[in-house]
């Protein structure tokens, strides 16, 4: 079993990455083993979907810097369903493409192919969400640590309720992303790892749910949330689009984002920056999706045989409401 947790720890790992890189090197079966580069790397992507505008940024990135690298790109669309993205797994397999990456939809289920793309000695990059697979099956993961922007939302909570001049019990709905996907585990996870830590009196999660990283899930499940709990003082939306379909339900409901309900989100696209400079969002927790070019330079390294880190990381910053019509024309995505 392998969580982020332990990727922090898994430095030796290295020595595992290197050796499976290595065999696909001298087995020979990939397109290139001189690492000159006079064959382009075929590199078979396996994306989680277009549920939202970070997926849409990252799977701009991810073409983009495809082409610039030279790479001939498999790319195939998952439609959110696991068992569509080991389809695709399975026939860049059988395909015999260079390296493999992919953005798992959930955590759990991936062992089989996984294991079948190793006895291929095909190398397996994760991009963006991890598994919990044994870590032998994998080289890397390029990504975020979706724990920490939990944490960052609870702790930016905090000045968001500061400046609103929220007294006593914080009352808080929760719009959980993908059921079973890393970054609704783990940033559910950091968020109540502060919230238990310090303030256990004053905060309570009074309403949780999936709204499976859409707009119209959002919108969909606030409605329901503002029925059962109509005296919600917080949103903490999982991403952006969730809290942008949130804020229709609530402005629905005569209630006012922003105000009758302070709302921290997760992502920073561009509409999330919008919303935030329109005062109905209070601060934006940064996830970044322009993995692209650092997911290149990973696969054009493993494909040549040599060594990458366990675990790629991002930097992210966080960003409160009066940052946000400074930041809007600087967005990227
Ligand atoms: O936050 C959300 C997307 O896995 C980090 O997936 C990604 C998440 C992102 O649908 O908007």
């Amino acid at each position: 079993m392998l969580n982020r947790r332990n990727f922090l720890t898994a430095a030796v790992g290295v020595a595992a990455t290197a050796g499976l890189a290595a065999c696909a090197k001298e087995d020979g079966s990939s397109s290139d083993s001189s690492g000159g580069g006079s064959k382009a790397i075929t590199l078979g992507f396996a994306q989680v979907g277009s549920e939202s505008g970070w997926r849409t940024a990252n799977t701009d990135s991810v073409k983009a810097s495809a082409k610039e690298a030279g790479f001939k790109l498999q790319f195939s669309d998952a439609q959110q369903k696991p068992e569509n993205q080991i389809s695709a797994i399975r026939s860049f397999i059988a395909q015999k493409v260079d390296v493999i990456a992919f953005s798992p939809v959930v955590v759990t289920g991936w062992d089989a192919v996984l294991k079948e793309a190793q006895a291929a000695k095909i190398p397996v990059v994760l991009t963006d969400r991890s598994v919990d697979s044994d870590e032998s099956l994998f080289v890397t993961l390029v990504g975020s640590d979706f724990t920490d922007e939990g944490r960052r939302a609870a702790k930016i909570l905090e000045k968001v309720l500061e400046q609103a001049g929220h007294k006593g019990k914080v009352k808080i709905a929760q719009l959980e992303g993908t059921t079973g996907a890393a970054p609704a585990i783990e940033r559910a996870k950091g968020f109540k790892e502060v919230m238990d830590a310090e303030h256990k009196d004053d905060w309570e999660i009074v309403a949780s749910q999936t709204g499976d990283f859409t707009r119209a899930g959002g919108k969909q499940v606030m409605q329901a949330f503002l029925q059962s709990n109509p005296d919600i003082d917080v949103l903490f939306a999982h991403n952006d689009d969730m809290g942008l379909g949130a804020i229709q339900a609530i402005e629905a409901a005569g209630k006012k984002p922003g105000k009758d309900i302070l709302i921290v989100t997760v992502d920073g696209v561009k509409d999330g920056f919008v919303a935030m400079s329109e005062g109905k969002i209070n601060a934006i927790v940064e996830c970044n999706p322009l993995l692209g070019p650092q997911l290149m330079e990973v696969v054009k390294t493993v494909h040549e045989g040599g060594k990458v880190e366990r675990w790629i990381k991002t930097e992210e910053s966080d960003f409160m409401q009066d940052q946000a019509k400074d930041a809007l024309p600087t967005r990227k995505y």
